[in-house]
């Protein structure tokens, strides 16, 4: 049995987060998650506090485990949404996009772990000051909005720069991403892709027969202009907003504007020309759909079984 600090922290059986995804962690994923030993993790993405305490009431509905609020700092409504999840009280919030520290807190003060999403050493080591109860190494072969660094390099010189324990995230989507995680040093891991293609995700079907038929160079970094680059998979919006990005006459506000609405219309509509449909480079890995328990069980049994027969794997007898 794998031993993790990750797992005592908060309280869950196996160290294996689900990412909050805008439009795809709901609340009913996020419970799937949550029940079959892993933390489900509710997105909060862009939304107003009424939407994410609807899929918190949801999530608790369906499991008595813990769970997640993903808060993602850009986002307009994060005031009243960081206030909701002390009012209800939720056993762990994850933070993308931003520097958390003026929320934590408040957040510490109602006995809620906070673990960030941190692309370098220098915000791992911020917000272990502020109080996290871990940090999440996220590296650039994620999906959606991403750092510099990649996960080999991040995750070492992170576990080396803090004392909490620090989960891996970033192209890892099997035992095998899992297991060369924690040689790397990481207590646990976070994965997005995977999770998809599980029959609890509601995303359009559109959404995970693309992320299933992708090949390992499908996925495209966008927004570089704007400082927010994004990962998603190739298709006409993608290669539309890369050519308005190199036209210097394309304004950003044109720019941003092109971008509104987006990431919705690839999640819910299904809209294959003119979504975007944020995955990392692993999906290629993603060959079908499964239930969560499914994936969680596949990961720690790959997981054990690799890091048990490392050393008859690599050394002579
Ligand atoms: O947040 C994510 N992934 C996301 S957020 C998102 S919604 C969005 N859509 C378009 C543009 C921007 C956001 C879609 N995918 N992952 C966690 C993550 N956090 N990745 C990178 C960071 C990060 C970046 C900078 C965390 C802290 C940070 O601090 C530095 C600063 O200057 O704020």
């Amino acid at each position: 049995m794998l031993k993790s600090r990750v797992c005592e922290a908060i309280g869950i059986r196996y160290p294996i987060f689900q990412g909050g995804m805008a439009w795809v962690s709901d609340g009913k994923l996020a419970a799937a998650v949550s029940n079959a030993g892993g933390l489900g993790i509710i997105s909060a993405m862009n939304a107003d506090e009424n939407y994410v305490r609807g899929q918190i009431q949801l999530c608790r509905s369906l499991t008595d485990k813990p769970f997640g609020v993903n808060i993602m700092l850009m986002s307009p409504h994060v005031e009243a949404v960081a206030k909701l999840v002390v009012e209800e009280k939720v056993p762990v919030v994850t933070t993308g996009a931003g520097l958390p520290g003026k929320y934590m807190p408040a957040w510490i003060e109602a006995g809620i772990k906070v673990v960030p999403v941190v692309p370098s050493v220098a915000i791992a080591r911020r917000v272990e000051r502020s109080g996290a109860t871990a940090v999440i190494a996220e590296g650039t072969e994620s999906g959606g909005h991403i750092g510099e660094l990649t996960t080999m390099a991040l995750v070492p010189q992170v576990v080396d720069a803090v004392s909490i324990p620090v989960l891996a995230a970033g192209g890892i989507a099997d035992g095998r991403g899992m297991a060369a995680a924690f040689m790397l040093g990481a207590e646990g891991v976070q994965c997005g892709t995977r999770f998809l293609s599980a029959y609890e995700c509601g995303i359009h079907e559109n959404y995970k027969q693309k992320v299933i038929a992708a090949r390992d160079i499908d996925t495209q970094v966008t927004g570089r202009k704007l400082g927010h680059p994004v990962r998603a998979l190739r298709n006409p919006f993608v290669n539309k907003f890369a050519e308005m990005e190199r036209d210097p006459n394309v304004s950003e506000e044109e720019l941003s504007a092109f971008g509104t609405g987006a990431v919705r219309k690839a999640a819910v509509d299904g809209d294959l020309q003119g979504g975007s449909f944020l995955a990392g480079q692993i999906a290629a890995l993603v060959k079908k759909e499964q239930s969560a328990k499914e994936i969680v069980d596949d990961l720690m049994r790959e997981t054990e079984e690799i890091l048990s027969k490392a050393a008859e794997r690599v050394f002579e007898s």
